[in-house]
């Protein structure tokens, strides 16, 4: 049994409840919901309207504050250095179609040096073509059958199935997710794949922020509004960008962000942070993600809050079962992408994550991209399963439950298509 001892801010002391996170049985009735309103991302703190792409500037960066003060916490400015080490080139892979690399980028700062592994692929073609980057969950060998793909030292979640153990991965977990990361029909479909291990930028457990690139900035102060491990895991994908801005293979403009599940949470927010990210794309993100936390579906703020301390800034906690008092709500978060194309992804068994509620954050997202005469959502009732609807915000919920799967794929490469 574990007990969690959480802080509410109140007024000015700090009190400290105890809770037990297994207390907590989720919602999963439509009509127990919680009416509820949202607030407007067209509307300023103080009651003004925006009414043009000007004051939605002004208005993007106060809800950005908001995420950022009140959510995910602040991730500071990268002041370190970035080296890059070419670990393999494959020039022939995949019959002569495409070639694999492995770069070891070394992030350094304060006399550390933080490696990470990227592994990605590229159609052999003449011209530079675009590409999706996203963390993977147990390691880049789980995303190769040969063992040029080394098998990551990083702490790493215990997993049967991948091999993993103690903390530790093994050659065990060697090409169990290609069929989560369909590299071949990446490249066939004209689009590179970088991927790279989530535990490398921050190791998943809570540690009080000493390990992975927390651990760049000792002289930092923490406090209640400091960045968590989302915020980590999107900053450090920026720091991909950073490099991929050097590889003369891709069209650094045209580079699609996408996460599944935390790491979806994760790639929201760096789409939030970093406006290079030209495509953003939410995988079953759920709560703290694409899901609106004000419907307390399946997960929620306390709950989140209390299973993954780590994760989100210590004033979310704020926030647990007040959820009405948050002054955001997540399609807002989708909202700041605009007008750049964003796509939530669900699985109609995934009620954890509430693929209403993530449909319903788009929708409520549109009205910021109308306000740039361009569709956001383009219906406003759920679409049938299996039925994606693609706006400059798309959606599906397709059969099954948690899961980054082929068919999700498929559809991104539709949505990239269509606004590539
Ligand atoms: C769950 C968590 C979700 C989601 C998921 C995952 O345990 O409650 O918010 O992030 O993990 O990342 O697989």
């Amino acid at each position: 049994m574990r007990n969690f001892c959480i802080s509410l801010l109140v007024g000015s002391g700090i009190f400290f409840q105890p809770i037990q996170a297994q207390d907590f049985e989720p919602n999963y009735e439509e009509g127990l919901v919680p009416s509820y309103s949202l607030p407007d991302p067209l509307l300023f703190a103080n009651g003004d309207t925006v009414t043009s792409l000007e004051e939605w500037n002004s208005r993007r960066q106060e809800i950005f504050k908001i995420f950022e003060k009140e959510v995910y916490g602040k991730s500071p400015e990268w002041d370190g250095e970035l080296e890059a080490e070419v670990l393999f080139v494959n020039p022939d892979f995949m019959d002569g179609k495409a070639t694999r690399k492995g770069i070891r980028l070394h992030l350094k700062r304060n006399g550390q040096d933080l490696p990470l592994d990227l592994l990605i692929f590229y159609p052999n073609t003449r011209k530079s073509v675009p590409a999706f980057l996203g963390l993977n969950f147990y390691g880049n060998h789980t995303l190769a059958t040969d063992s040029q793909v080394v098998v990551p030292t990083a702490w790493i979640r215990n997993n049967e199935t991948m091999g993993s153990s103690d903390n530790k991965a093994s050659e065990a977990g060697r090409g169990k997710r290609i069929s989560n990361w369909p590299y071949e029909k990446i490249v066939a479909r004209g689009y590179g794949l970088v991927s790279l291990y989530y535990g490398e930028l921050d190791p998943d457990f809570d540690d009080g922020f000493q390990n992975g690139v927390h651990g760049l900035f000792p002289e930092e102060s923490r406090d209640a509004a400091s960045w968590g491990s989302v915020a980590g895991w999107a900053w450090g994908l920026s720091r991909v960008m950073d490099y991929l801005e050097t590889e003369s293979w891709l069209n650094s403009e045209k580079v699609a962000v996408l996460g599944h599940s935390r790491l979806g949470k994760a790639a929201l927010w760096a789409g939030a942070m970093d406006d290079r990210f030209a495509l953003v794309i939410s995988n079953n993100s759920g709560c703290g993600g694409a899901a609106l936390s004000r419907r307390q579906y399946g997960e929620t703020v306390a709950r989140i809050n209390r299973s993954f301390p780590h994760w989100f800034a210590e004033n979310f906690n704020q926030y647990n079962e007040r959820e009405m008092e948050l002054p955001i709500d997540q399609h807002q978060l989708l909202a700041l992408m605009a007008p750049r194309p964003v796509y939530v992804a669900s699985g109609v068994e995934d009620r954890w994550a509430d693929p209403k509620g993530e449909f319903l954050s788009c929708v409520a997202a549109s009205p910021v991209y109308r306000l740039f005469d361009l569709e956001g959502m383009p219906v406003s009732s759920p679409p049938a399963v299996n039925h994606p609807e693609m706006g400059h915000i798309g959606y599906h919920v397709r059969s099954g439950g948690h899961g980054l799967l082929e068919y999700d794929w498929m559809q991104y490469l539709d949505f990239a298509d269509l606004h590539f």
